[in-house]
């Protein structure tokens, strides 16, 4: 369901990412907008305020595994549910995530990508990453139906 502009656009976009930075911080933003997404992280230590969250060493580093997770919608945009089927086990049956968060970590997502490639990101790339975090949280929420 990619139009080939589309595909262009999103892995072109990708190429620009520095994923360790962008991780961590969409994990944090996450994190600080809906702070109720804290608590599936309680072992992460320290999230008593945004300078905190921010700086979790723990936070950076889940957000990076995060996002290089992510690349791998990017890297096979025909086949995003198949790779994420064991994700969204893992996230539906072991960790109990409920499924309306993968959607806030997507928006979050688009917003610091945003941030940080600035003017190389026309609406129409930005449109076609909304579908792609849209189709990354559909995916990741199949085993809860
Ligand atoms: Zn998640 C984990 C991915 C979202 C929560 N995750 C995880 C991992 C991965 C992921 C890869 C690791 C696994 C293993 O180890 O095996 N995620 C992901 C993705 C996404 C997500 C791709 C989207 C995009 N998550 C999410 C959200 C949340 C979460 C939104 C909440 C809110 N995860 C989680 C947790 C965990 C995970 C809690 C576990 C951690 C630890 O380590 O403890």
């Amino acid at each position: 369901h990619w139009t080939p502009e589309e595909k262009q656009m999103i892995t072109s976009l990708w190429a620009k990412v520095n994923v360790a930075e962008c991780g961590g911080e969409a994990l944090a933003r996450m994190m600080i907008v809906y702070p109720w997404t804290q608590r599936f992280f309680s072992t992460f230590g320290n999230l008593s305020n945004p300078q905190a969250i921010q700086h979790n060493p723990k936070v950076l580093e889940h957000g990076k595994k995060v996002l290089t997770s992510f690349g791998n919608a990017v890297k096979d945009l025909d086949h995003i549910k198949e790779t994420f089927a064991h994700l969204s086990e893992l996230h539906c049956e072991k960790l109990h995530v409920d499924p309306e968060n993968f959607k806030l970590l997507g928006n979050v997502l688009v917003i610091v990508l945003a941030a940080h490639i600035r003017k190389d990101f026309p609406p129409a790339c930005q449109a076609a990453w909304h579908k792609l975090v849209a189709a990354v949280a559909h995916a990741l929420a199949l085993r809860y139906h």
